[in-house]
């Protein structure tokens, strides 16, 4: 078995996560190679010119800080206080996602961010090669196996092998051939198809661009997102089979009867729902699994390779993201001497995490779909804010744990099934969360509740007044 050069990095994907790892590795002086399937979006433009946009929490925000990078990216988002439902009878409102402006989240165009990461990660020093699909990689030589897209092919000596090629990662398919990863998929039968809305007249917004806008309908839904030109990007979330699903909607009047009978608003808004549905791809969604992420001392697994999440809580670039940045501080810390360690000790810190928020994200799937105009749910939610408030050293709701905190998502969920315990029990019977017995409450926190870390209190943007409850607050920016 040969060993790793062990000073050289080769990244395969330069999506999002890898693209941000390179910065990271770079920016620390280590000798960074990142070879991508696709063209270089900043002479090619990105997704056939698709606005595809994400939203970004405070995980995400914090790797960014460490590179360097808060400020161009900031520039470049649109901050979302909370979410928008929109009923079925055309009422909507407005639920903050937490106590303050410290506590939201920011929409941002997936290809811009990239962008960003490709020319950062060029800056700090990283050697880019696009048009360089990996096909295969043997493990005796370290020899990548390349193709471009004519079909060419070529041959590269790798160093130390971080795949970050997302959920049909080839990194992990040739690993697979060398050893058992334990992988499974565990599918979602739902897809998602994006649509377009075009700017109001002026640039203006045809929503309210703060927030994040949902239409749920129980068993699927539409969301929207705000971009900073004044556009929105829609994402329908449906079954793919049954009725309706996907693929009963094959025609362009199944198309349109569906969204007038379900979403008229949105079918209202978008500018071309038949054409948008007929060439963007339907995406599948699910969860990956696997028990290993490295390879000995060869090759490691980081983002959608190592661990693809349903996007339900809007979380799978945020962790990509804290990957990236705990990697790079595993090897602050330990240098690239004994790589091996090195794998094997990121993986056996992360992996426990990862798992955590791939169930997170399933349990809000449940929630986005079916409960979110739900009254249980809002009851829920406002015993919640209180015991927050009465408590806020040792009560904190789980969407404000993992959106909003650097708490390590596994701590979040372990914490967030101790006070589910206590919501259920206080809400069990009641109709108003006024008739909730705070004497009650108080036993049970103080019982059964742990104080939280520092680091569940850590905010990526100070704190600032109080927010209204129900208002967006100013819409001009
Ligand atoms: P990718 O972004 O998939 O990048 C992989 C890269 O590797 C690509 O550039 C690809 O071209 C390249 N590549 C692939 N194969 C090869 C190969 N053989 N050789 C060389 N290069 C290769 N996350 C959030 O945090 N917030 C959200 O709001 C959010 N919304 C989402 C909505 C939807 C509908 C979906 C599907 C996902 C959403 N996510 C969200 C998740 C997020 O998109 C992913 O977690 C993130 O893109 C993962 O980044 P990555 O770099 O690991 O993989
Ligand atoms: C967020 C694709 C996506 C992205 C998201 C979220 C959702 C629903 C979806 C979770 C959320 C931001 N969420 N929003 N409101 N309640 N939960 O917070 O990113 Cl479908």
């Amino acid at each position: 078995m040969t060993t790793n050069s062990a000073e050289r990095l080769t990244i395969i994907g330069a999506g999002l996560v890898g693209s941000l790892l390179a910065v990271l590795l770079a920016q620390r002086g280590h000798r960074v190679e990142v070879f991508e399937r696709r063209g270089d979006p900043r002479r090619l433009g990105y997704e056939g010119g698709r606005s595809i946009n994400l939203a970004m929490a405070a995980r995400g925000l914090r790797a960014l800080d460490d590179a360097g990078l808060r400020e161009v990216v900031m520039a470049q988002t649109v901050l979302m206080r909370g979410r928008m439902v929109h009923e079925r009878d055309g009422s909507s409102g407005l639920q903050r996602y937490g106590r303050d402006d410290s506590e939201v989240i920011w929409s941002v165009h997936r290809g811009r961010l990239n962008v960003a990461l490709l020319d950062a990660a060029e800056a700090a020093g990283a050697t880019l090669h696009f048009d360089r699909r990996l096909v295969d990689v043997d493990w005796q030589t370290l020899e990548l196996e390349l193709a471009d897209e004519t079909g060419n092919s070529y041959r590269h000596r790798a160093g130390l092998i971080l795949g970050t090629d997302g959920a049909g990662s080839a990194v992990r398919a040739a690993m697979q051939r060398q050893t058992d990863l334990g992988e499974r998929f565990e599918p979602l039968q739902h897809a998602y198809k994006e649509v377009m809305i075009s700017p109001a007249p002026g640039n203006g917004f045809k929503l309210e661009p703060h927030a994040l806008h949902i239409w749920p309908r129980d068993a699927f839904m539409v969301i929207a997102l705000a971009n900073i030109d004044g556009s929105f990007t829609g994402t329908l979330f449906l079954s793919e089979d049954g009725d309706p699903g996907f693929a009963s909607l094959d025609t362009p009047a199944a198309v349109q009867a569906f969204f007038a009978e379900h979403f008229p608003q949105v079918a209202a808004l978008v500018d071309d729902l038949v054409g948008d549905f007929f060439r963007h791809p339907t995406g599948m969604l699910g969860t990956l699994w696997l028990d290993r992420w490295h390879l000995d001392q060869r090759a490691l697994l980081l983002g959608d390779a190592a661990h693809a999440l349903v996007p339900f809580h809007g979380q799978g670039m945020n962790c990509g993201f804290e990957d990236a940045l705990e990697l790079a501080q595993c090897i602050d810390r330990d240098g690239l001497a004994d790589p091996q360690a090195l794998f094997a000790g990121f993986a056996a810190r992360r992996k426990a995490n990862a798992d955590a928020i791939a169930r997170m994200a399933l349990t809000n799937y449940i929630e986005m779909r079916d409960r979110v105009d739900d009254p249980d749910y809002k009851l829920k939610r406002e015993i919640e804010a209180e015991l927050q408030r009465r408590h806020p050293e040792r009560f904190m709701p789980r969407y404000a744990l993992v959106t909003f905190s650097a708490l390590p998502y596994a701590q979040a969920e372990s914490h967030d099934r101790l006070q589910t315990g206590i919501v259920d029990e206080l809400a069990r019977g009641l109709t108003s969360a006024a008739d909730t017995d705070w004497h009650q409450a108080a036993r049970l926190v103080e019982s059964q509740l742990p104080v939280l870390p520092e680091s569940a209190h850590w905010r990526a943007v100070p704190p600032t007044l109080p927010a209204p409850d129900s208002v967006a607050g100013p819409v001009a920016d």
